[in-house]
């Protein structure tokens, strides 16, 4: 078995420390790190994921899982941030209410540090008026919210309503995200920019906000 077959093993058993062993040892015999995210650690997650929805495997493993997921994201992280000297702007980040996912929202904070952006994660379970306070505080250009339930989905559209009565609406570049979320439920809720995966969304976003500070 190789390498990153392993780390997707160890990860959907949950051996956390093994999952961050062998993650170093990939990243000490020079695998590029996107690699050893996608193909060991996401691809693990993503058979844990069908397999629950199958019930094969039920919430304590999925979260086990999760834990070895997040300690191997731990060791990716330096590799994956590599930030440039001047940040290019703000964001703020967090899962929206009523729901407990973090991966995929701490990997999209890891993408957006990369590109420059200077970080306020405000975690999971994040009301409307939290994310808009945070935003407002810290001067933020952009708001990314991840959801990752049907049922959680519709909160994304409270805080873009509650933008629009507070008259800031267009101060902000609002992004979302997350498993259940496409371009249309992005669209239908007044969202400017969907993506599917981590990466993507902060390279969007750098260029939209290039695009409004009028650099780009
Ligand atoms: Co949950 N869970 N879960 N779970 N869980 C899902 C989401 C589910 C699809 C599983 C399934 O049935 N197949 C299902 C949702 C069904 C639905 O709504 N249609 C589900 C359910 C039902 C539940 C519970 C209700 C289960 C229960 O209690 N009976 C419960 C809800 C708790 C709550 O939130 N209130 C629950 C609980 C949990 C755990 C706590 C056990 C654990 C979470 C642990 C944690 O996050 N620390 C967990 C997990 C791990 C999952 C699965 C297996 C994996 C999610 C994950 O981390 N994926 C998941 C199955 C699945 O998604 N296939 C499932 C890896 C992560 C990197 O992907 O977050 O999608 P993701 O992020 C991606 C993109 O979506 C994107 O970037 C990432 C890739 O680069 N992205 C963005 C994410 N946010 C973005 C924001 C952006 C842009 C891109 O812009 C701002």
């Amino acid at each position: 078995m190789g390498l990153i077959e392993e780390i997707s093993e160890f990860l959907q058993k949950g051996r956390a420390k093994n999952v961050k062993t062998l993650v170093q040892q990939a990243l000490d015999e020079g695998i590029d790190p996107k690699t050893i995210l996608n193909d060991g650690l996401l691809s693990g997650m993503m058979i844990i994921g069908e397999k629950f929805k199958n019930n094969e495997v039920f919430v304590p493993e999925v979260l086990v899982a999760a834990r070895a997921m997040n300690a191997g994201i731990t060791i990716l992280e330096p590799e994956l941030v590599k930030v440039g000297n001047e940040p290019i702007g703000r964001a703020v980040i967090g899962t929206v209410k009523g729901d407990l996912h973090d991966i995929g929202k701490n990997l999209v904070t890891m993408m957006f540090k990369g590109a420059g952006f200077e970080i306020y994660d405000v975690g999971i379970n994040v009301e409307a008026e939290t994310f808009i306070q945070k935003a407002e505080e810290v001067n933020a250009d952009v708001i990314g919210m991840s959801a990752l339930l049907t049922t959680t989905m519709p909160n994304m559209q409270t805080v873009i309503d509650m933008l629009k009565k507070q008259g800031l609406r267009d101060k902000y570049i609002v992004m979302v995200g997350g498993a259940p979320v496409n371009e249309s439920f992005a669209k239908q809720i007044g969202a400017d920019y969907y993506t599917a995966d981590a990466a993507t969304a902060a390279e969007v976003a750098k260029k939209a906000v290039l695009e409004k500070k009028g650099i780009a």
